[in-house]
């Protein structure tokens, strides 16, 4: 039988965190892999199982996954998450890009210089507040894949703190 998934990234959610949801909501368990000093990640980079010298890297089925769309595509065919044709499929994929445009917006966050932050910040609250989660809010039954969000009175509200977004600095 084949071994655990092993999920090679930071010890942070970042561009790994889906692919654990993934993983998760398939049943599968995983081993983590995290990079913690500089050695580690100069190890990993040289040893050349990263295609591009980036993660998130999933080892999986004899194989060296990167790039993140790949690995979750990977994984939901797989596991038969992927719609049951290609027009749900497109409807799969119109929503996790959504997720993941908005997602992208957070994660590069704390590399924005700090004179942008908080109009970055404001940005950030402003489309996911008008843009991304109404529409998540016309198909509730996905709300509970969303693992940063709480459903209140009928509304999806954003639990900021753990998106790593602190209301207090503004
Ligand atoms: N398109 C890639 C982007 C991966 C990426 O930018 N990973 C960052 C960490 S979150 C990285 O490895 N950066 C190092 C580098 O680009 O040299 C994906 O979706 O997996």
């Amino acid at each position: 039988m084949a071994g655990k998934p092993k999920l090679h990234y930071f010890n942070g959610r970042g561009r790994m965190e889906s692919i654990r949801w993934l993983l998760a909501a398939a049943g599968v368990e995983f081993e983590e892999k995290f990079i913690e000093t500089p050695e580690d990640w100069d190890k990993l980079r040289n040893d050349g199982c990263l295609m591009f010298q980036q993660v998130p890297m999933v080892e999986m089925d004899g194989m060296k996954l990167v790039q993140t769309r790949a690995i979750l595509n990977y994984i939901a065919t797989k596991y038969n998450l992927y719609g049951k044709d290609i027009k749900e499929r497109a409807l799969i994929d119109m929503y996790t890009e959504g997720m993941a445009d908005l997602n992208e917006m957070i994660i590069v966050l704390p590399l924005c210089p700090p004179d942008q932050k908080d109009a970055k910040i404001a940005l950030i609250k402003e489309r996911t507040t008008d843009r991304y989660l109404p529409v998540f809010e016309k198909v509730s039954g996905l709300v509970s894949a969303l693992g940063h969000w709480t459903w209140k009175q009928g509304k999806i509200v954003p639990d900021w703190h753990s998106l790593g977004i602190d209301l207090h600095s503004q």
